[in-house]
């Protein structure tokens, strides 16, 4: 178990961890001349069969940073008040943080009671109490017991130690332990599949051994010879390491858990590329963030209201870095109460699911604020839609299986598993626990809800019925095309396996590449049939340039209209379309244009109404109505003069049928 101190400086902090440990945390040649901490102290006590680590925080206000930092992982607090001061600044800000960073345990050592008179003593305490009381009685740590203490006489230190051991034994021997051990992970996390995760709190080099990095375990394991990330790194990629040695606890070890203290010596990376704010994990969880949704509660001491785009300082894990405060469901933050916010961040952090941090104000002189993380990858558009605020309230949810349970109810596109299971802290999708009619797809990277299934089917049956309406003499679009008109926000892997669906179910049917309602494709009458036999040799024989409607007309000796009405049926069923009024062009002579096309786009110039003139000997206009009708198929996209194919487009490639 890890126990933080907390209190103002000088009340005896650092004085009292050397009395209950044997160990002096102050160790800087500063620390001691000025006699005040300034870095983060460590010590350990193996006693009675548990083992605690202190980590002993600065009071001074101007290094709150580094005691948020120490206070990362932190289980159970001490708060140090000495008798003769009482409660002072620092001794409130403290606490505040320690509540809003959501630890839940504390024990309150009030110090230095050798100082205070003997006759008056009995009755100063009793004031202190009280003060002290009043101070916990609105936070969770209400019920922290008092110890009166001196460790120049060492009156209540045996007392104190006895009490924090226990704590600790209690603590360690729990189920939950090591998955609990994080302050800001709900104990209805506890479920396996929590990978790695340490915050770094300090990195050094050490001779012989090289660099170190220290840190309380937040969840998981790490053991010699794993191979780590470290997060969030430099230019978007998290770096490899590879740990050659563990200390847990201040001593040797193979192994380290969750809500273990430990050092660890990495390999492949210098000191200098590595610094507190970054965390190690493992490689699957590795993730670098400007923008984090999170549940934001504003203390309620603060004199004024939070306003929507204030300056912040952001603390979170062991991170400190400046950004400002989107609220996402309101405009004005009131003291006490809590919100739905993003954090937008000038540098990149990592932050998983759960975590907790606090926010201090622009000039970090106040702690303001607590957050908890909600949803690492945020996004910058539509952050406010009733949608997304629904993802955020599914998000909210403390138990981990109905939390994805309601996100997979509010992703009409699917959720992406694969970032869910990081955001979770999770070695990969395959340990995210989704409700059983889930749709797997993409080899498990993307979950979908039936109902979303039967949703997309919905907007994709519309949009072909809306398509049949407009163009009815054409077959139908190609899967792509239906996309962009039905879901352009489908993934392809979803789109895909929704068209098939659509196919195996029989609710639409595909003829070559073309999609369309069952009904849609006509049947030839037998007149019609006998006619397209006479119109299909003069078709294929045009090649390039086959002939219009009325010439047909003519030379085959029947009416113009009964041409036209076979053609258009012919174009239903996928065999022909129609370029410009009255000129059908076969399937089979487009997909000839259509290689030519994918030819001038491979060189020169690329595909252009001069490149695809010439290269089909065809006169200027023609080769543009052909490039038009490419575009309005979706077998091209017009960009300014050029024609581009639209990427991985199978369409006119000759499937044959
Ligand atoms: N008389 C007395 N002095 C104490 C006691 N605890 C701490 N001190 C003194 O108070 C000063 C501040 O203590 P320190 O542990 O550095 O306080 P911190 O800033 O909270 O870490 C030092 O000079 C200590 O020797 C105590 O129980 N009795
Ligand atoms: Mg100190």
């Amino acid at each position: 178990m890890i126990i933080g101190t907390a209190g103002h400086i000088d009340h005896g902090k650092t004085t009292l961890v050397r009395a209950l440990t044997g160990v002096e945390t102050d160790r800087l040649p500063e620390e001691k001349r000025r006699g005040i901490s300034i870095e983060l102290g460590y010590a350990y006590l193996h006693a009675d069969g548990a083992s605690v680590g202190f980590v002993d925080v600065p009071g001074h206000e101007r290094l709150l940073h580094t005691m948020l930092a120490g206070s990362t992982g932190v289980r159970h607090a001490l708060l140090v008040v000495a008798a003769d001061d009482g409660v002072m600044p620092q001794t409130r800000e403290h606490l505040a943080v320690l509540a809003l960073l959501g630890v839940a345990q504390a024990s309150v050592a009030i110090t230095k009671i050798d100082r205070l008179e003997p006759a008056a003593r009995a009755a100063r305490l009793a004031q202190v109490h009280a003060e002290v009381r009043a101070l916990l009685a609105p936070t969770p740590l209400a019920g922290a017991p008092l110890f009166d203490v001196s460790a120049a006489s060492g009156d209540g230190i045996d007392a104190l130690r006895a009490h924090l051991l226990a704590a600790a034994r209690m603590q360690d021997g729990s189920p939950d332990a090591s998955a609990v051990a994080h302050a800001g992970l709900d104990a209805a996390d506890s479920s396996a599949g929590q990978a790695l995760r340490l915050p770094i709190d300090r990195a050094f080099t050490l001779a012989g051994v090289g660099t170190v990095v220290t840190g309380t375990i937040a969840s998981g394991r790490v053991r010699v010879g794993d191979e780590l990330a470290l997060a969030p790194g430099s230019g978007g990629a998290a770096r490899r390491v590879r740990v050659r040695g563990i200390h847990a606890q201040g001593q040797p070890a193979q192994a380290g858990h969750a809500g273990q203290r430990c050092a660890l010596a990495l390999a492949g990376v210098a000191r200098d590329e590595v610094q507190r704010g970054d965390w190690a994990c493992a490689p699957a969880l590795a993730l670098a963030t400007t923008r984090i949704d999170v549940q934001c509660s504003l203390w309620p001491d603060e004199e004024r209201a939070l306003r929507s785009g204030t300056p912040v300082h952001v603390h979170l894990g062991t991170a400190d870095v400046v950004g400002s405060i989107v609220l996402l469901d309101r405009d004005l933050l009131e003291p006490g109460a809590s919100a739905l916010a993003q954090l937008v961040l000038h540098a990149p952090i990592s932050a998983w699911h759960g975590d907790r941090g606090v926010l201090r104000d622009a000039s970090a002189t106040r702690t303001t604020a607590g957050v908890r993380v909600l949803d690492p990858f945020a996004p910058q558009r539509w952050r406010k839609t009733p949608e997304r605020l629904a993802q955020l309230a599914a998000q909210a949810l403390p138990h981990r299986a109905g939390r994805l349970a309601q996100l997979l109810q509010h992703a009409p596109m699917g959720l992406d598993c694969v970032q869910a299971a990081r955001a979770e802290g999770l070695d990969g999708p395959a340990h995210l626990p989704l409700p059983p009619d889930a749709i797997l797809l993409d080899g498990g990277a993307l979950a979908l809800a039936p109902a979303a299934l039967q949703g997309l089917a919905t907007l994709a049956l519309g949009a072909l019925q809306a398509f049949h309406t407009a163009s009815p003499d054409e077959i139908g679009p190609d899967a792509r095309r239906l996309k962009r008109l039905a879901a352009p926000r489908a993934g392809d892997v979803l789109w895909q396996h929704l068209v098939q669906h659509l196919l195996d179910s029989g609710a639409i049917a595909r003829t070559g590449h073309w999609l369309h309602l069952p009904g849609h494709a006509a049947r030839l009458s037998a007149a019609e049939e006998q006619l397209a036999q006479r119109l299909r040799p003069p078709l294929l024989a045009g090649n390039f340039d086959p002939p219009w409607v009325r010439t047909l007309a003519a030379d085959l000796a029947v009416p113009e209209a009964l041409v036209r009405q076979t053609l258009a049926s012919l174009a239903r069923r996928g065999e022909a379309f129609q370029v410009v009024k009255d000129l059908y062009y076969p399937t089979a002579t487009l997909e000839r244009l259509a290689a030519i096309a994918r030819g001038c786009e491979a060189q020169g110039d690329g595909l252009n109404a001069a490149a695809f003139r010439d290269a089909t000997g065809l006169g200027r206009k023609r080769a543009i109505q052909l490039l038009e009708f490419f575009n309005r198929v979706g077998f091209t996209r017009r960009v300014k003069d050029a024609h581009l194919l639209r990427p991985g487009t199978a369409l006119f490639a000759g499937v044959g049928g």
